[in-house]
């Protein structure tokens, strides 16, 4: 819309109810690297990310083939978890697998 029009009063509610409604959402990645088991990520992707085993063993590939995967989009919060406990549990096996997330 354009910024300097004065907007109706439908417009204004439509706005709030939007803001309300639809929160920002925000892509989960998991990076390839040269060290991590392919066990460890498809582990990952079945307890951090919630996929069944076939699904987890497809992403776990595309990731090591193509150097990047979405496993997920989420809120931001959920998001911010999600690769939080990806990092958390890498650290303990100590594997440098990395995840990123990216508002959509
Ligand atoms: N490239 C790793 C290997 O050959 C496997 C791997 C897959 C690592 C996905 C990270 O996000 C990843 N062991």
């Amino acid at each position: 819309m354009d910024d300097h029009a004065i907007k109706t009063k439908e417009e204004l509610r439509e706005e709030s109810e939007q803001k309300a409604k639809e929160p920002s959402l925000y892509k989960v990645f998991l990076l390839n690297d040269d060290y991590t088991t392919m066990d460890f990520v498809v582990d990952v992707l079945e307890t951090i990310f919630h996929k069944p085993p076939t699904e987890a063993t497809q992403i776990m590939l595309h990731v090591h083939n193509k150097g990047i995967g979405l496993c997920g989009t989420y809120t931001r919060e959920i998001a911010e978890t999600k690769v939080a406990a990806v990092h958390e549990l890498a650290g303990k096996r100590e594997f440098p697998l990395k995840c990123i997330m990216e508002k959509e």
